[in-house]
């Protein structure tokens, strides 16, 4: 079977409904396909600058209008960053993603400073990714010129319930964002969140969404609503596991050689349902005690479960595609 981004709404809920057992078989098979099943991309997140943030996203633990218990925090300084990246690639880490709590990223002193620590990641050998907000085509190519490899922006959810969840800015506009990054040449990891109220019509319209594009994001985070005291969403119900493993397995088997993301809420998962969700295609995790502001597995934690069943952190893209480079010379 080919890559496909034709998708049609019907199709991708026919995908969607088949019964559970069947779609992961399904999902594990063409994983097996395209991907290499035993190994899983190790991405650490590091909260660069903190809080106070003027969106209202909301899930979001970092809006300034919802009081949350997390502090302000401005952005860090460089050294920070690299000794915490350095740790991270000690840990078996390959990509390294940086997020602001920005509504979007302005042409100051603060945006040289992002430059210059995405510059010094690369410099280190990791795959640089950045989480910003939103962007311009000219900041797309400024980050790129320093060597970013990704950017992380997600949709959340559908278009028709994305402004129940955040009335600051539409849809389109994170369209626009991942259009901008795109024509950068960087590498777009973009997904979303399950848990905020959504019908089943809503994921697959967010799937939808992701599949039809022109070329598939190379990464796909599945989030699992982490509730945070203080913001509206606070008292929804948990995500099922049942419809983790289901949104997993549909995006594996709409964009079978994308990265999928088993992202937050792993720390509320056991090591069985974490397994369930990689036998459906994630083959992606973010690793680190924490996320952004909430609490994640430690790379201990992931290490004795990578063992467990036999996973091993896969190699940089970069480093791969070096050695490829190497190979043809020869
Ligand atoms: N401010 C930038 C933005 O909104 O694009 C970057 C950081 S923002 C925190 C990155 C993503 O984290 C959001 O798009 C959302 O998908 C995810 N996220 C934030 N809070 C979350 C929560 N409580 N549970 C699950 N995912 C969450
Ligand atoms: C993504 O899709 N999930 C990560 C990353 N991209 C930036 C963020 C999850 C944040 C969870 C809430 C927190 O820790 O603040
Ligand atoms: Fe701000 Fe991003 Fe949180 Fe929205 S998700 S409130 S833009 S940090």
């Amino acid at each position: 079977m080919d890559i496909r981004n034709n998708w049609t709404l019907g199709e991708i809920k026919e995908v969607y409904d088949t019964p559970l057992l069947e779609l992961i078989y399904k999902a594990g098979t063409l994983h097996r396909k395209f991907n290499n099943t035993a190994e899983v991309q190790v991405c650490t997140l590091l909260s660069i600058k903190t809080g106070g943030c003027s969106e209202d996203c909301a899930y979001c633990p970092q809006a300034a209008r919802y009081d949350t218990g997390v502090g302000v925090q401005a952005l860090m300084k460089k050294d920070e960053v690299l000794e915490y990246a350095q740790k991270a690639k000690n840990a078996g880490s390959t990509r390294f993603c940086m997020g602001a709590a920005w509504r979007e990223v302005r042409d100051n002193r603060d945006f040289d400073r992002v430059l210059d620590m995405v510059k010094g990641v690369n410099e280190m050998g990791m795959e640089v990714c950045c989480t910003l907000g939103m962007l311009t085509e000219t900041q797309a190519q400024k980050l790129a010129d320093a060597g970013l490899y990704a950017y992380n922006h997600n949709l959340d959810t559908s278009k028709e319930h994305y402004k129940e969840i955040i009335s600051t800015r539409t849809f389109e506009d994170r369209i626009e964002t991942l259009d901008n990054v795109r024509k950068a040449g960087v590498s777009v990891c973009c997904g979303g969140i399950i848990g905020l109220g959504e019908t089943h019509e809503d994921r697959i319209k967010m799937l939808h969404t992701l599949a039809t594009m022109e070329t598939h994001p190379e990464s796909v985070p599945i989030n699992a609503l982490v509730p945070i005291k203080g913001t509206p969403l606070a008292s929804n119900e948990k995500v099922d596991i049942w419809d983790m493993v289901r949104m997993i397995a549909t995006a594996r088997v709409l964009m079978p050689a994308t990265m999928v993301r088993l992202s937050a809420g792993r720390s509320d998962m056991s090591g069985a349902e974490q397994a369930l969700c990689f036998m459906a295609g994630a083959n992606s995790i973010f690793a680190g005690d924490k996320l952004l502001t909430t609490p994640n597995p430690s790379f201990d934690e992931d290490n004795t479960m990578f063992q467990l069943l036999g996973l091993q952190p896969r190699k940089a893209f970069k480093e791969e595609k070096a050695y490829l480079s190497e190979m043809v010379e020869v």
